[in-house]
C-alpha cells in the first residue's frame, strides 16, 4: 500500500517575522523539501482565514493566546494570520511546492479547522480522507508547523481514521504554550502514534 507525506502549515505567518511566528519555523523547510521524494504522495496543507476569523482575538476584542468557548468547544484566539490572499497566507518561499495536492482549511468564518481532516468540531470533514483512500494511501508521515496545534491534531485524526501515521517531530516545530508541548507529545503517543 502507499505512504504519503502530509506537510502541515509551512506559510510565512508561522515562519519568523509572521503574525504567529513559531520559533525555527523555517529551520525545517530545507530537510521537508529533501524528504518529498520518497513518498508516493506528498500533500501541503494551507491555513486560510477569511478576515474576520473567528479564531481571531481581533474579532473578539480580546488579547490573544487567552482561550474562549465556541459552540463546538473551547477555542484558543489567535493573532490575526495566514489570511487568505495575503503574503502571510503564502507558503514559506523555499519551501517545494510540486505536491501532489494542496489542501487549504479554516476558511469558514465560524469554525477553525486545526486538522487537515476535521474541522474543530471533529466531525465536519475537509475531504482529505477520501482523497488519501481513493489514492490507496494507508500510511502517513507528518511534518510541519506547529507540532502541538496543527500537526497534533492532523496526527490524532488520522490514527482515529485507521491510517498508520508516523511525526517527524524532527521535521516539526512547535508553538509551546502553557506546556502544549509536552501534551501534544503524550497525546500522540497514547493514540499509537510514532514519534520520530
Ligand atoms: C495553527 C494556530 C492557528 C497551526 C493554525 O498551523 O498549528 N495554529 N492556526
Ligand atoms: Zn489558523
Amino acid at each position: 500500500m502507499a505512504h504519503a507525506l502530509i506537510v502541515i502549515d509551512i506559510q510565512n505567518d508561522f515562519c519568523p517575522g509572521g503574525a504567529l511566528a513559531v520559533a525555527g519555523g523555517d529551520e525545517i523547510v530545507s530537510g521537508v523539501n529533501a524528504i518529498m521524494d520518497s513518498y508516493d504522495a506528498v500533500i501541503l496543507t494551507q491555513d486560510w482565514h477569511p478576515r474576520g476569523h473567528s479564531s481571531f482575538a481581533t474579532t473578539h476584542d480580546a488579547d490573544p493566546f487567552i482561550t474562549t468557548q465556541m459552540p463546538y468547544g473551547t477555542q484558543v484566539l489567535w493573532p490575526d494570520h495566514c489570511i487568505q490572499n495575503t503574503n502571510g497566507a503564502a507558503f514559506h518561499p523555499d519551501l517545494r511546492t510540486d505536491a501532489d495536492m494542496i489542501i487549504r482549511k479554516g476558511f469558514n468564518t465560524a469554525i477553525d479547522s486545526y486538522s487537515a481532516f476535521f474541522e474543530n468540531d471533529r466531525t465536519t470533514p475537509t475531504g482529505l480522507e477520501g482523497y488519501l483512500r481513493t489514492r490507496g494511501i494507508d500510511t502517513l508521515t507528518l511534518v510541519g508547523l506547529a507540532t502541538d496545534f496543527c500537526v497534533k491534531f492532523s496526527a490524532l485524526d488520522a490514527a482515529r481514521l485507521g491510517f498508520t501515521v508516523t511525526v517527524r517531530t524532527d521535521l516539526c516545530r512547535a508553538i509551546d504554550m502553557d506546556g502544549s508541548y509536552a501534551t501534544a507529545r503524550s497525546d500522540m503517543r497514547a493514540a499509537a502514534i510514532t514519534l520520530l
